[in-house]
């Protein structure tokens, strides 16, 4: 083992264990208005950040400028003989406010049509990546690489005025949102689909668009589940992974691109947004250990146990706010029960829901044994035939670009300040509540 490993062993860990007792056993002492519990587990609960899209309730779930899944899914508008709202109006209402008219709403669509040509070079920079590159690592590597382009940079080199700083965002953003569905599918495509792509259809609807060149464009089912999963995924208010990693990362100024790719690193993480393809590998592994076919209640009642008794996590079970099960599950769950109720792995993800929250529940330190967005998407996907599940993540961050940027935008035009909080030391905590006790 390195020398320095092996010190970081024998003094480190046993000191990672003091501190961690020690923030157990001070949870409750002040810590300005906040406590040291508030502080430790990782500022849950503290309001620290202005986000205008939307606003997560923790029983009710989230709403989009006041409006929740439901009443988006019936007031968006649509287009004609389809039954989900479209992408395109869910973002005229981020960033305006108000739900859009159908002219409203087309209008967005035909601006991202205009804007859809990725440069070449981010597919050069994409096809020198070995092919076994994770999906999200590509996504992010390419949004990079478009950077290139973006008219924010160019504009604070020429010695923008700050209050124009939203005009190029803003220009950067809408362009970004309609290369991204290109990008993704060439990365799809490359990966699994022995690089053979296909070109957009400047006809279709964004979401239409992005299931035509993944290859399920004569699917209607696919292209009404991807308008409904842009839409519910898109937003999660402020302070989510990917929501606060674009507002950070652009409160130093750096561009919707730069911001935008940090976010989808934060995405590619298995507590955020890739526990969707860890549902799927879950769920698969669970049926590989019994021989296939569809586990019983009770076998999935033990597999539950097995996985947290390993200790690792049930994925797409839980949240950092939510309490109840994610109005997004419950969306989903419904256009199944419409498009595929026989669907026996969709049926599995409803018997886990069954029985998951109770056992869960019994464990006292699992706050929410609910399920989340990400418990049923890799179901639908998997019944149209989409069954490559570690290109799931990249469906959620191209959907996710809709709520941050057009939150970055609004961050621009409200001049928000540089995100720097004040970090102190274990030590420094132990000195204050000495400080506190003596006071006493
Ligand atoms: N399975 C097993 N244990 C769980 C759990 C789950 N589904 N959910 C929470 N716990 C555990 C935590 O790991 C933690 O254990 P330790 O104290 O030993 O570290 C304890 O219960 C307390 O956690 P919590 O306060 O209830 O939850 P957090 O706010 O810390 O974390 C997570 C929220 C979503 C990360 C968590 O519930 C989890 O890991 N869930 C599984 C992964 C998942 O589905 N992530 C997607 C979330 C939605 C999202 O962002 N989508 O993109």
């Amino acid at each position: 083992m390195d020398k320095i490993k092996e010190r970081f062993e024998e003094i480190g860990l046993p000191k990672a264990t003091e501190i961690k007792e020690f923030l157990k056993a001070n949870a409750d002492a002040p810590m300005g208005t906040y406590t040291l519990d508030s502080v430790s587990s990782g500022m849950k609960g503290m309001i620290g950040l202005i986000t205008e899209t939307s606003l997560l309730d923790a029983e009710e779930g989230i709403r989009f400028r006041g409006y929740s899944i439901p009443e988006l899914r019936e007031k968006l508008p649509r287009l004609e003989g389809t039954t989900e709202p479209l992408p395109e109006g869910l973002f005229y209402l981020m960033l305006i406010g108000k739900i859009p008219t159908y002219d409203e709403m087309y209008e967005v669509g035909s601006n991202w049509t205009k804007r859809a040509i990725v440069p070449k070079h981010v597919f050069e920079v994409i096809d020198a990546l070995p092919i076994s590159t994770h999906p999200m690592t590509q996504f992010s590597i390419a949004i990079m690489a478009m950077q290139t382009e973006s008219e924010f940079a160019a504009a604070y080199r020429n010695g923008v005025n700050k209050k124009d700083y939203w005009v190029h965002t803003f220009e950067d953003s809408m362009n970004l949102i309609a290369r991204l569905p290109r990008v993704a599918a060439y990365i799809y495509r490359r990966t699994y689909k022995n690089n053979v792509h296909i070109e957009p259809n400047p006809k279709l609807d964004w979401a239409a668009n992005f299931a035509h060149m993944l290859g399920y464009g004569d699917n209607d089912g696919f292209k009404e589940l991807m308008r409904l999963y842009m839409v519910i995924h898109a937003d999660h208010e402020g302070g989510n992974v990917s929501a606060h990693t674009t507002h950070l990362v652009g409160s130093a100024l750096s561009d919707p691109y730069l911001a935008f790719s940090a976010a989808m690193n934060g995405l590619a993480g298995p507590l955020h947004g890739l526990a969707n393809q860890e549902v799927i590998r879950w769920v698969l592994e669970l049926q590989e250990a019994l021989g296939g076919g569809k586990p019983s209640k009770q076998q999935i009642e033990d597999y539950i146990n097995k996985t947290i008794n390993e200790g690792k996590v049930v994925p797409g079970y839980g949240h950092a706010v939510l309490r109840k099960t994610d109005p997004r599950f419950t969306a989903q769950m419904e256009f199944a029960k419409t498009h595929m109720p026989n669907d026996e792995l969709v049926n599995i993800v409803w018997d886990v829901y069954d029985v998951a929250p109770n056992i869960l529940g019994n464990f006292k330190k699992i706050k929410n044994p609910w399920p989340n967005v990400d418990a049923h998407s890799g179901a639908l996907l998997l019944h149209y035939g989409l069954k490559e599940y570690d290109f799931f993540t990249v469906l959620f961050g191209v959907s996710r670009a809709l709520g941050v940027l057009s939150s970055l935008v609004w961050d621009r035009a409200l001049g928000m300040a540089l995100e720097r909080p004040k970090s102190v030391t274990s030590d420094w905590i132990k000195n204050k509540i000495a400080a506190q006790s003596q006071a006493k």
